[in-house]
């Protein structure tokens, strides 16, 4: 088999990247390990940045997202049993995120890529890369059992933390950085009403709580919890208890509980690799980072590295230019440690870090009040929460 681009992981990066590259007329090939209906399964990010709307909008792939995704003009900290309003709107000169999930993102980019007839290879299996260091890089993978190889001009790793593409690259020419957080997130999603129209992120002493959702009638809802901890461990009975705990009795009080649809553990960790372009293959979204999810970064960031990689390839094809494929790490690795710091910050505030030194603790409380006090401090946060310019 042959392509221009050969796509690795049909996740958000890999569906948006493919859209985008047959819009501008380059052919693609998508091969992913899981089948459709186990990516469509994984519920993850809820917030999109107007960027990542655009970037949508100009995949075609908008249109259901407009008619049920939520505009938010803010959101609300909450801590010592009061609720603080961040006013995206007035402190971004009147910039909103969409609240729409990134599961009905997939869906329509899936979508899209099926009605457009572009070939996707679920259930690849033994993905492997070779030659991306030369001219003609290529791809091996068994389909059924049989295997194929896939010739291309260039790579895109769209697949994941745990993907294949980070891990082919020599361990001499990549540098990571890693930091991983002692809790993780206990995510529950309900066909409940949401307990506020927009999303509160808790700060109590037993733990963060966020919540989010779906639609005006699904929720999200998410608690820390110890690494040490199990799906299993967690009841609906029990997380609706907790929650409910650490809202406060006056928040509490609107709380819709119900059965849950889904409820998941996701470690929390930051990540970067650096470079994120190796030869011929180039790396995008969590393949090359991870946030952890607090600040909402995650699909925000998998976006622009897709936007960057679409422009260079796209230069490479239309004019014969290097210039946007020479330029993508760094184009890439500037937003993307501003938004790994962001992320750091707002989950290092709103966490709590046991047998933390009773000073941390004290400093943490302080910068919350400086927080709420200060339209400066809150003018840093909201245009890093609405998203920094591409
Ligand atoms: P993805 O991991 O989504 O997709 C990679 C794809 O590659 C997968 O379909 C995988 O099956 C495939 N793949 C892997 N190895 C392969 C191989 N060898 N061959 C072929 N295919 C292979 N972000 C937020 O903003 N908010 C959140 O609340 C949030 N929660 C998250 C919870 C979890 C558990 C995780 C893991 C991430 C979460 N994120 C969140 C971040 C998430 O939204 C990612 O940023 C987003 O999925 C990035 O998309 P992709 O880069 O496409 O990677
Ligand atoms: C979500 O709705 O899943 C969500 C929203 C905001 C975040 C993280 C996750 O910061």
């Amino acid at each position: 088999m042959r392509t221009q681009v050969l796509i690795v992981g049909a996740g958000p990066s890999g569906l948006l990247l493919g859209q985008l590259l047959h819009k501008a007329g380059i052919e693609n090939l998508i091969v992913e390990r899981q089948s459709g209906g186990y990516v469509l399964g994984r519920i993850r990010a809820g917030v999109l940045e107007q960027t990542t709307v655009d970037l949508l909008d100009e995949a075609g792939v908008g249109a259901r997202m407009h008619a049920k995704g939520l505009l938010h003009g803010g959101f609300e900290l909450a801590f010592d049993g009061k609720r603080h309003r961040i006013d995206l709107q007035a402190l971004t000169g009147g910039k909103s995120v969409m609240v729409y999930g990134q599961t009905d993102v997939t869906r329509d980019l899936m979508e899209a890529r099926a009605s457009a007839g572009l070939p996707t290879l679920y259930e690849a299996q033994d993905v492997s890369l070779h030659g991306f260091d030369s001219d003609a890089p290529f791809a091996r993978c068994k389909m059924a059992g049989k295997e194929i190889e896939i010739r291309c001009d260039f790579i895109a790793g769209c697949d994941g933390y745990h993907g294949v593409s980070r891990a082919s690259v020599p361990a001499a020419v990549i540098q990571t950085y890693e930091k991983i957080y002692p809790f993780g997130w206990l995510g529950l999603l309900s066909d409940t009403s949401p307990v506020s129209h927009e999303l509160i992120y808790g700060r109590h002493e037993r733990g963060f709580t966020l919540c989010s959702m779906r639609s005006q009638t699904r929720s999200r809802y998410y608690l820390q919890v110890p690494l040490s901890d199990r799906v299993e461990d967690w009841s609906d009975a029990r997380f609706w208890d907790e929650l409910a705990q650490r809202l406060g009795s006056e928040t509490a009080a609107g709380l819709v509980t119900g059965p849950a649809l889904e409820k998941s553990i996701a470690p929390l960790r930051s990540f970067v690799a650096e470079p994120m372009r190796f030869g011929r293959l180039f790396l995008a979204g969590d393949a090359a980072h991870i946030v952890p999810p607090t600040g909402a970064k995650g699909l925000n960031l998998a976006a622009s590295d897709v936007y960057y990689l679409w422009q260079a390839l796209g230069e490479h094809y239309r004019e014969q230019s290097q210039a946007g494929i020479e330029h993508y790490s760094a184009r890439c690795l500037s937003r993307i440690w501003k938004a790994e710091r962001f992320s750091w910050w707002f989950t290092s505030l709103m966490h709590t870090f046991k047998n933390e030194p009773a000073i941390d603790a004290k400093l943490h409380r302080s910068e919350l009040e400086y927080l709420i006090s200060s339209p400066a401090a809150q003018t840093v946060m909201a245009e890093n929460y609405v998203g920094l310019p591409w």
